[in-house]
């Protein structure tokens, strides 16, 4: 038995020995200070780095983010911001199944144009959009109801967790602005007031998600932990930068006036 296991130890240090003729090889080059070696060595490293720079400039250069993504839930007002946006007119809108989109032009200097994606809000397509969309978003419009805000908190709040967990999304950070739209109904709660209670609520959310997600075996399926762990849930945790903003994509005066999204506006021509 013992003399088996003696056979056995030393076949395994023949084995390291011969399988590892290249390295020993290596060693007596650099032991021997073979001068032509060591410059090949260090032009094979130079080379290898730049062109990992290089892939990297390229790779990163050529996704130029451009679009403007309007999310949120049904009946929230992203078709009439939308065709706001691109047009200044009131519309009657359709619940949208589709994703529609235009090119916008931001009230700025630099002339830059903005790829508008209205993606439709209904539960079961949202995922399957913002899939597609994801990648290319330069910024997020969040569109909340105001008006009806305290009911649809929970739901509101489970929509925006899934984007701020996102992978893509947290390693490309687009802006989220979150719109809190129906200004012009008397009932609607604040920017400030949306804030607040969305932050409590994720921070409910988040215990109840990553309780579920650590009892599935691990499988995280890419998402990111919400904001800073041990501190209460705060926007201002976030890689992305998370901005509210107060507009009535009615007007103050009905269909027939001007939207007063001067605020939308004015942050998309910062982006
Ligand atoms: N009072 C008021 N109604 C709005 C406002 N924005 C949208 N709506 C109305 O809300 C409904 C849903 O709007 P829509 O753009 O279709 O929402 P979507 O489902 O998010 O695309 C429509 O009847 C709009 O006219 C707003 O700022 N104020
Ligand atoms: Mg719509």
């Amino acid at each position: 038995m013992e003399a088996d296991a003696g056979s056995n130890v030393e076949e395994r240090t023949d084995a390291g020995i011969s399988l590892d003729p290249f390295i020993e090889s290596v060693r007596q080059q650099v032991e021997n200070q073979d001068p032509l070696f060591l410059i090949g060595v260090l032009v094979a490293l130079a080379v290898v780095i730049i062109t990992c720079v290089f892939l990297k400039y390229f790779l990163t250069s050529k996704t130029v983010r451009s679009a403007v993504l309007l999310v949120g839930l049904c009946d929230a007002g992203k078709t009439l911001i939308f065709s706001r946006l691109l047009s200044g007119k009131f519309k009657r809108t359709q619940t949208s199944i589709t994703d529609s989109s235009g090119p916008y032009k931001a009230k700025n200097d630099r002339n830059t144009t903005w790829t508008l994606i209205d993606l439709p809000g209904h539960d079961s397509l949202r995922s399957q959009y913002l899939e597609k969309f994801k990648t290319a978003a330069r910024a997020i419009v969040f569109v909340v109801d105001s008006a009806i805000f305290q009911k649809e908190v929970r739901d509101v709040a489970e929509f925006l967790y899934v984007l701020l967990t996102d992978a893509v999304l947290c390693s490309n950070a687009p802006t989220v602005l979150v719109v809190c739209n129906k200004q012009d109904i008397t009932m609607a709660k604040s920017a400030k007031l949306i804030q607040l209670q969305l932050e409590k609520e994720l921070n409910t959310l988040r215990v109840t998600r990553s309780a579920a997600l650590s009892s599935q075996d691990g499988s995280a399926g890419g998402s990111v932990y919400l904001g800073r762990k041990g501190k209460n849930f705060e926007f201002s945790q976030l890689p992305m930068k998370v901005e509210f903003l107060e507009c009535s994509a009615r007007g103050v005066k009905g269909e027939e006036d001007d939207a007063d999204i001067h605020s939308l506006e004015n942050s998309l021509a910062k982006l």
